[in-house]
């Protein structure tokens, strides 16, 4: 897979790709991570990537003519790209697996008051990560990058994906390691005496559990 991200703020992306499993998986050549400045494809004078809006009103708009060219030289017909918004649809697990799919991604970061609305035009999906305001789309084109690239084959051992959160609509189990207790506080016995069936029926009931105390909302869908 490659993933290509646009952004006028290149230096925030450093620390994501150089530190644990995106390092990993960009070295093993599973992934392919590149980050374009599109303030370098401006053709102003000053390298201006906004403007004021028509009509008037507060902020700055991104304007057109840098995010074509950049998508113009970067796309093909592989490419799928995804626009980063407050205005987009709610990203979710389910949106992480299909992303994971596709060949060639390109995540557009956005700032200010936000894109000049003919750039929508270029952009198969509009994703927001959640409803508060961010001060731009790079943290969010992180979480989703981060969120696909794990989902990638060989990133993470594949039967970790198995039993994670959302993926059925319900909390992981609790886990714990050693020791047996931890200041009087004790692993719960089931756990301990290698029974698999009992086990697997426990950490289902505390599954259920978990996700009635702390996300009703996700069994009621
Ligand atoms: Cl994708 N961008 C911004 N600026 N704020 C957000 C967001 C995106 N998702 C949630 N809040």
């Amino acid at each position: 897979m490659k993933i290509d991200i646009l952004t006028i703020f290149p230096e925030m992306f450093q620390n994501f790709l150089t530190q644990s499993i995106i390092k990993r998986a960009i070295e093993q050549r599973l992934v392919e991570v590149e980050i374009h400045n599109f303030r370098d494809y401006s053709k102003d004078p000053h390298h201006k990537v906004d403007d004021t809006p028509y009509g008037g009103g507060s902020g700055m708009v991104l304007m057109c003519q840098p995010i074509f060219d950049c998508l113009d030289k970067i796309r093909t017909k592989d490419s799928y790209v995804v626009m980063l918004t407050p205005d987009g649809t709610k990203y979710h697990q389910s949106i992480a697996y299909k992303l994971s799919e596709k060949k060639h991604l390109i995540l557009m970061c956005g700032h200010y008051e936000g894109f000049d609305e003919r750039i929508r035009s270029l952009v198969d999906l509009e994703l927001s990560i959640g409803d508060y305001v961010l001060t731009g789309g790079e943290l969010a084109s992180m979480v989703v990058a981060d969120s696909i690239i794990r989902l990638v084959p060989g990133v993470i051992k594949e039967d970790s994906h198995l039993q994670e959160s959302f993926n059925d609509d319900l909390l992981d189990y609790p886990v714990y390691t050693k020791p047996a207790v931890f200041r009087g506080m004790k692993v719960p016995e089931v756990l301990l005496n290698g029974d698999h069936e009992k086990i697997a029926q426990y950490r289902r009931e505390q599954q259920i559990k978990k996700t009635k105390e702390k996300r009703p909302d996700l069994l009621e869908k």
